[in-house]
C-alpha cells in the first residue's frame, strides 16, 4: 500500500519512506504486524480482573463459555473493562490538574520555583467563586489558598465538587437524580476500581453509574482545575498566528521538541530556551539559535499561550526523530510512545524523560522539579544544545508547514464576538453574540472535533474531512488535542479557510475576523468547551442537551478520550465516535451507550467511521435540536 492510504498529511510521506529505507519501524508497521487483532479484546469480552482468568466470552458461536469462571457475563465483563478505562483516563487528566495546582502553590510560596502568577484577574475571580477571602490579601496568599482549595477537591471527605455549580440547574438536577454528581476526584476514581474488583458490582448499569461519576469528576473536576489554574499561572490564551507541521524544524538551529501534556514543564523550558547564556552556548556549538517546537497537547498549550510552532500530532512523534534534525525530544506524561527510544537510538536524538510517572527504557531521565522549575529546565535544554554537534549526515526536514490562528479561550472568543455585534464601547462580555448568531440561523450550530490518531482511521483524514463537511454546512467547529493539529496542518485555522464555508459561517468569520475552525487547546481544555456550553445554555434559558451542538472524536484511541466522551455525553451532548469502543460484545451495554443514555442525560454516543456520513448524522441532530427550540 502507498503512504497515501496511511496518512493524509503529505509531510509524512517522505519521512515514512526514509524510515523504511533506514529500517526504522513506525506505528504503522507495528499496526500491520498486529493484524488480525484479538476479537475478544476488540469486543470487550476478555476479563483479567483476577488470577482465575483470563476468561473469555464466546460471542460468535453457540459453543464456548458464556460466563467467566466467577459467573460474570458479557455485560458485567464489558462494562467493568470500560469503567476501568474511563477511571484511568479520568485519573490521567486529573493528576495533570493536581500537578498544576502544586505548581501554583510553589509559585505563591517558593520563589525558587521561578514561576510567577500571570493572571491576577482570573485568580481573584476564582478565589471569590470559591469563597476565599481576597480583601486586603496579598496576591501570593490568595494564590496559595486557591491552590490548596483545588488540591482539597481531590480527597475531601464530604460534599460535591465545587465546579459543578457552574453547570445549568437542569443539568445538576439530572446528575443528582441519577446519583452521578461528582464528589471528590480521587474518591470517584477509586470507587470505580473498588466496585469493578472480583466479586463486587455485577450490574452493568450500576457499573456505568460509577464510571459516569468518575468521568464527570474529570471534566468538571480535574480537567477544569488543570485549565483554570494553568490560565491563572501562565496566562489566558489569546489568538496568535503560528506555523504547524514537521516543516517547523530548522536545519541550522538546535531543535528541541517538547512532547507530552503538562504546561508546568513546557513553560519552564520556554523560559530556559530564551536564556542568553544557553543561546550563546548554542552558537558556540555552531547553531544559529534554539528552536523550540511542540508536539501533542503540551504543544497545544504553548502554541495557545506563546505562539510556539506545533510540530506534529500523536502519529508524527516517531517521524519527527526520523528527520535526523531533532537534538532532543523532551517528554513528561501521556501519549509518549515507548517506541521513541528505539527510534532515537538510530539517530543522534536524545530522548529525555522528566517525570517519575513516565520513564522509558533507553531514554535519559532528567527529573523535572516544580520546586526549582527553571533551573531543572535549563539543565534539560543544555543537554539538547550540547547534542547539536553530534548530528549525523542523514537529515531530511520536509518543507510542509501551514499557518493558522490558535488561542481561542472562551475569553478570546467572547472578546472577538463583542468587537462586532455590540461595538467596542459596549461589549457584552457574554455569549450573547454567539447565541444571537445561532438563533438567527446564520450559524446552524457548533461541533467540537477532538481526540487522537488511530491506525484504524487514515491519519488526520477523520478530523479534516469531518471539519470540512461541517463548515461547508455553516457549522462552527472548535477543536482540541491532536484533532487541532490535523485541522491547522490542513489550513482550516487560516482566515482563507472561509472560502470552504457555507455563506452564513463565512459571513460570521468575515465580520468577527476568525477562522471557521477555532483552536481551544489541549484535551484537558475540553473543560473550556463545557463552560462555553454551560454559559450558552444558561443564557438561552435551556439545558446543554437542548443546544444545537455535538462532539466528535473521529480518531480517538486513549483512555482519556473515553473519559472525555463519557463526561460529554453525561453533560448532555450527542457524541460521534469514528472508532467503536471495545464494548460491542455486550448488546446491553452497547444499547445503553448509544440509546438508553439519551433518555437519561440527553447526550448519547453514535459510531460512524466515514467522515461524510458522520457529518450528515451530526447535522441532522443539530437540525432536530433547532426544530425543538423553534429557531
Ligand atoms: O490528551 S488527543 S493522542 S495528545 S489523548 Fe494524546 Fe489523544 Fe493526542 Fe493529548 Ni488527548
Amino acid at each position: 500500500c502507498d503512504f497515501e492510504c496511511l496518512s493524509c498529511d503529505a509531510a509524512n510521506y517522505k519521512l515514512m519512506e526514509k524510515a523504511r529505507n533506514e529500517k526504522i519501524e513506525t506505528v504503522w508497521d507495528r499496526a500491520e504486524a498486529m493484524q488480525p487483532q484479538c476479537g475478544f479484546g476488540e469486543m470487550g469480552l476478555c476479563c483479567t480482573n483476577c488470577a482465575m482468568g483470563p476468561c473469555r466470552i464466546v460471542k460468535v458461536s453457540e459453543d464456548g463459555p458464556k460466563k467467566g469462571i466467577c459467573g460474570a457475563d458479557e455485560d458485567t465483563i464489558a462494562s467493568r473493562n470500560l469503567a476501568r478505562s474511563i477511571a484511568a483516563g479520568s485519573s490521567a487528566h486529573s493528576d495533570h490538574g493536581r500537578d498544576i495546582a502544586h505548581a501554583l502553590y510553589h509559585a505563591a510560596k517558593n520563589p525558587e520555583s521561578g514561576y510567577k502568577v500571570k493572571n491576577h484577574k482570573k485568580l481573584i475571580s476564582l478565589a471569590k467563586e470559591w469563597g476565599i477571602d481576597t480583601e486586603n490579601q496579598d496576591i501570593k496568599d490568595i494564590a496559595a489558598n486557591v491552590a490548596k482549595t483545588a488540591l482539597e477537591e481531590f480527597g475531601k471527605p464530604f460534599g460535591n465538587l465545587r465546579f459543578i455549580q457552574r453547570a445549568p440547574e437542569d443539568r445538576k438536577k439530572i446528575w443528582n437524580k441519577m446519583n452521578v454528581t461528582p464528589r471528590a476526584i480521587d474518591r470517584d476514581i477509586v470507587e470505580v476500581l473498588h466496585s469493578t474488583h472480583i466479586g463486587c458490582d455485577a450490574d452493568y448499569r450500576n457499573i456505568m453509574t460509577t464510571a459516569i461519576r468518575a468521568a464527570l469528576s474529570d471534566g468538571w473536576g480535574g480537567s477544569m482545575i488543570g485549565t483554570e489554574l494553568s490560565d491563572i499561572l501562565f496566562g489566558v490564551p489569546e489568538p496568535h498566528e503560528i506555523e504547524a507541521n514537521l516543516g517547523v524544524l530548522k536545519e541550522d538551529e538546535v531543535n528541541l521538541v517538547i512532547h507530552g501534556h503538562e504546561p508546568t514543564l513546557s513553560e519552564a523550558i520556554l523560559i530556559a530556551v530564551n536564556d542568553p547564556e544557553l543561546i550563546e552556548l548554542a552558537k558556540k556549538q555552531g547553531a544559529e539559535g534554539i528552536n523550540l517546537v511542540g508536539m501533542c497537547c503540551t504543544g497545544n498549550e504553548i502554541a495557545m499561550r506563546h505562539g510556539i510552532p506545533m510540530a506534529g500530532n500523536f502519529f508524527q512523534q516517531e517521524l519527527a526523530i526520523v528527520t535526523g534534525a531533532v537534538d532532543a525530544m523532551v517528554v513528561d506524561v501521556q501519549c509518549i510512545m515507548p517506541a521513541l527510544s528505539q527510534v532515537a537510538k538510530c539517530y543522534h536524538t536524545k530522548l529525555i524523560t522528566t517525570s517519575p510517572k513516565a520513564k522509558i527504557p533507553g531514554a535519559i531521565h532528567m527529573q523535572f522539579n516544580e520546586e526549582e522549575a527553571i533551573e531543572s529546565a535549563k539543565r534539560i535544554v543544555k543537554e539538547a544544545v550540547m547534542n547539536f554537534k553530534n548530528r549525523q549526515g542523514n537529515i531530511f526536514i520536509p518543507q510542509e508547514k501551514s499557518k493558522g490562528f490558535v488561542g481561542y479561550s472562551n475569553e478570546a472568543i467572547i472578546n472577538a464576538l463583542d468587537k462586532v455585534t455590540n461595538s467596542t464601547a459596549h461589549p457584552s462580555g457574554t455569549v450573547k453574540p454567539l447565541a444571537d448568531a445561532i438563533k438567527s440561523g446564520v450559524l446552524r450550530g457548533a461541533v467540537a472535533i477532538v481526540g487522537c490518531n488511530n491506525h484504524k482511521v487514515l491519519h488526520d483524514k477523520g478530523h479534516v474531512e469531518l471539519a470540512k463537511e461541517l463548515i461547508k454546512n455553516d457549522v462552527l467547529v472548535v477543536t482540541t488535542g491532536c484533532g487541532a493539529y490535523a485541522c491547522i496542518k490542513a489550513g482550516l485555522m487560516s482566515k482563507e479557510a472561509r472560502g470552504l464555508c457555507g455563506k452564513g459561517l463565512a459571513t460570521v468569520c468575515e465580520l468577527v475576523n476568525i477562522p471557521p475552525v477555532l483552536h481551544m487547546g489541549s484535551c484537558v481544555d475540553i473543560s473550556r468547551i463545557l463552560l462555553l456550553l454551560s454559559e450558552l445554555a444558561k443564557f438561552m434559558n435551556v439545558d446543554i442537551k437542548d443546544l444545537p451542538v455535538a462532539g466528535a472524536a473521529p480518531e480517538w484511541m486513549s483512555e482519556k478520550a473515553l473519559s472525555i466522551g463519557t463526561y460529554v455525553v453525561a453533560s448532555g451532548v450527542y457524541t460521534m465516535l469514528g472508532v467503536a469502543p471495545q464494548v460491542t460484545g455486550s448488546d446491553n451495554l452497547t444499547r445503553f451507550l448509544t440509546n438508553d443514555v439519551k433518555d437519561i442525560y440527553g447526550g448519547y454516543f453514535d459510531i460512524e467511521s466515514d467522515p461524510k456520513e458522520a457529518a450528515k448524522k451530526i447535522i441532522s441532530c443539530i437540525e432536530e435540536k433547532r426544530k425543538i427550540l423553534s429557531i
